[in-house]
């Protein structure tokens, strides 16, 4: 007598497979965070039911916390379980490879720890299955906030000295004037990191913001933390010098579409104004055919690379960008910054 044994087969059920990009994060720097599971084709008999993506923080409270998850019965709806800000996307099907991803915009040391994929297999018996895999997100410093680190240590040492001991004794100045070269290094170093920052034109330092940003106040509101505003173009000359700036620092930032500066026509539409100084423009660099306003939605001024001509135009733009979308997870639109010694 031959007894037929029947082996189950999910052992070869599907590759499943987190990454992370990248997988250093640098707290606030990072322009953003990609996490992603995929599950190969299911084998003959296997169905895929749900992808669930959690979350364990690697120090304080180190609870798995539930992400993000995709599931075959709700018509593959992808869902924000963990009220993240990440962007979701995702796709899912019984009998085919199927994936879902998390994009964080400008992640923090929040959004570091050990990614876990769990995927929700049935067997071709109807028994369940669950498939796992980890990736780890670490926090990452650059040498750059590693120094600002060290200055602000030391800065801080230097003031408490200082302010133990004011009514000592004059040599006390000396680490006085120490502290505050440290703090004045120190807010150097804060701003290189996240702008480039252009040589002194008529007693105007121009500040290029090495991130995107999603609407116009936050980059007006980090300029004002600069101690100057979004950049006032108020003649050819100065244009000039912004263009080239502009220009230099273009290749840097291969993927921006366009460069916020500090004009809008939000009050009346067509009338255009400088915010800061509440002029209206008197020199223009309009790209030809703009201002267009279409879907009056454009009421911001940003400045774009024309690759034919070589230099940088004007056109209208949307003052709220939120571009965010799976492909571009992150603002294409940076800003300049004006700021007067
Ligand atoms: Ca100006
Ligand atoms: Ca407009």
């Amino acid at each position: 007598m031959t007894t037929f044994k029947f082996t189950p087969t999910t052992d070869l059920a599907p590759n499943v497979q987190i990454s992370a990009s990248p997988s250093g994060v640098e707290d606030g720097v990072t322009p953003y965070l990609i996490v992603k599971c995929t599950a190969d084709k299911p084998i003959a008999g296997t169905s895929l039911l749900s992808i669930i993506i959690s979350r364990q923080a690697l120090e304080g409270n180190t609870q798995s916390t539930e992400l993000a998850s995709i599931n075959l019965y709700d018509g593959g709806h992808v869902r924000n379980i963990g009220h993240t800000t990440a962007a979701l996307t995702g796709t899912i099907s019984a009998t085919d490879a199927s994936d879902i991803a998390m994009s964080f915009s400008r992640p923090t040391r929040n959004e570091t720890g050990l990614y876990v994929c769990q995927v929700n297999l049935m067997d071709e018996l109807g028994h369940p299955k669950t498939l796992f895999s980890d990736v780890l997100v670490q926090e990452e410093m650059t040498q750059l906030q590693q120094y600002t680190h060290t200055l602000q240590d030391l800065g801080n040492q230097v003031k408490g000295a200082v302010d133990c001991c004011s009514n000592l004794n004059a040599k006390l100045d000396d680490l006085e004037l120490t502290a505050t070269r440290l703090t004045d290094a120190l807010e150097y170093v804060q701003k290189a990191v996240m702008f480039e920052v252009s040589a002194l034109f008529a007693g105007r330092y121009y500040y290029t913001s090495k991130y995107g940003v999603d609407d116009i106040s936050s980059a007006e509101s980090s300029c004002e933390v600069l101690g100057g505003y979004l950049a006032e173009i108020q003649d050819a000359g100065e244009w000039a010098f912004v263009n080239y700036v502009l220009k230099t620092g273009a290749p840097k930032w291969p993927n921006r579409t366009a460069t916020f500066l500090g004009a809008q026509d939000a009050k009346a539409e067509g009338s255009w104004f400088w915010t800061q100084s509440k002029t209206p423009l008197k020199f223009t660099a309009w790209e030809s055919g703009f201002p267009d306003d279409v879907n009056h939605t454009k009421n911001c001024l940003g400045a774009s690379f024309t690759a034919g001509r070589g230099t940088f135009s004007w056109n209208d733009v949307p003052c709220d960008v939120n571009m965010q979308t799976s492909a571009s997870p992150v603002s294409t639109v940076g800003f300049l910054c004006e700021v007067p010694i």
